[in-house]
């Protein structure tokens, strides 16, 4: 935490601030002053220091610490709390373990790899070491199970929302919480919840983002993008991390209060690329198409299939 304190003190002073000053504000000895500042370039912070000028920050590294990602949060809940891995299973597995621990209400979990990455539906995610945001959030909402189908629209809006603000990309979101660009594939989410009939214990969103990945294996090449490939530069993590949990904490509250509104619907259904389109829906032990044609207050999507309106709101649904 000490460490933390003075890496926000370097930031602020966007100049020199000598160890003198630096162990007085901090109550600390030059000497413990010289040993965060060690720990700190370990971590990737360029920090030079000079006799008699002190220390100065000349750059930060692309980590996803409480250091980086606090400064842009604008949120009262979400990321409030921050754990950080450099190495997990899978961030939505180890949320809910730390939810049986007590984490609180809003924690952020983000890990610069995991070797067990999890899609939906015993599906995996592949992610390349630091080439992404993998994270979870962990959500204490008091509502029912039916529910949880909205919130997962409220994740992939939120993430469309910050990847456009953020680099200025055309981002679509694939109902109900794929964020597409250009058709491909940079972010998947998964919600999982623990409920008792009527009531969600706790809910873990899980969002990967694919940022700074320059080559996929082939099986993904086809379909998975990044920002770096779209954009054509590299991206700093830590902002997008910051917009992702501000975006969805605006939309969370409101929801929590109203429920989804027609507002956040219309904007939801102008970024859907679904709509629109023609989509197969393959549920076990059926299959229909038909076009896209709405998304309903509950989240479900509907679709026209020639026999009436189907509304989907489980099972799996492709566009073709
Ligand atoms: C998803 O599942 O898209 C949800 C992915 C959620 C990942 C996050 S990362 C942090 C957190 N911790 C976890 O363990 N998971 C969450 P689904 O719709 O089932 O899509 C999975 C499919 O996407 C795979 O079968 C691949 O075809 C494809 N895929 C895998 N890795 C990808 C990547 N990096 N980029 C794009 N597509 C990918």
């Amino acid at each position: 935490m000490v460490k933390e304190e003075i890496l926000n003190l370097l930031k602020q002073q966007h100049g020199w601030i000598s160890g003198e000053v630096i162990s007085q504000q901090m109550g600390i000895t030059r000497s413990a002053v010289w040993k965060c500042m060690k720990a700190l370039k370990e971590q990737g912070y360029h920090i030079e220091s000079v006799t008699n000028k002190g220390y100065r920050l000349v750059s930060s590294p692309d980590v996803l610490t409480w250091g980086e990602i606090h400064p842009f949060l604008e949120t009262r809940m979400l990321g409030q709390k921050i754990y950080t891995y450099d190495q997990v299973d899978s961030t939505n597995l180890e949320a809910r373990r730390m939810a049986e621990r007590g984490a609180p209400d809003g924690s952020l979990f983000v890990a610069e790899t995991q070797n067990q990455g999890r899609g939906r539906l015993g599906r995996s995610w592949i992610g390349e070491p630091g080439g992404g945001i993998w994270m979870s959030l962990l959500l204490l909402p008091q509502v029912k199970p039916s529910d949880v189908s909205q919130i997962t629209l409220i994740a992939g809006l939120a993430v469309c929302l910050a990847v456009r603000q953020y680099s200025g990309l055309p981002a679509l979101i694939k109902w109900p919480n794929d964020v597409l660009i250009h058709g491909k594939k940079i972010c998947g989410i998964l919600t999982e919840m623990t409920a008792e009939i009527d009531r969600v214990s706790s809910l873990v969103v899980g969002i990967g983002i694919n940022v700074n990945i320059d080559q996929f294996p082939a099986t993904l090449k086809d379909t998975a993008t990044s920002l770096s490939m779209e954009a054509g530069k590299q991206f700093a993590r830590a902002p997008l991390v910051a917009s992702v949990l501000n975006a969805f904490e605006r939309h969370y509250f409101t929801f929590l209060e109203q429920g989804i509104t027609h507002e956040f619907l219309t904007q939801y259904k102008q970024l859907c690329a679904t709509l629109g389109r023609q989509v197969k829906v393959v549920k076990p032990g059926y299959v229909q198409e038909g076009l896209a044609s709405d998304i309903t207050l509950a989240g479900e999507l509907v679709v026209d299939t020639g026999q009436g309106p189907l509304v989907v709101n489980a099972g799996e649904v492709s566009v073709r």
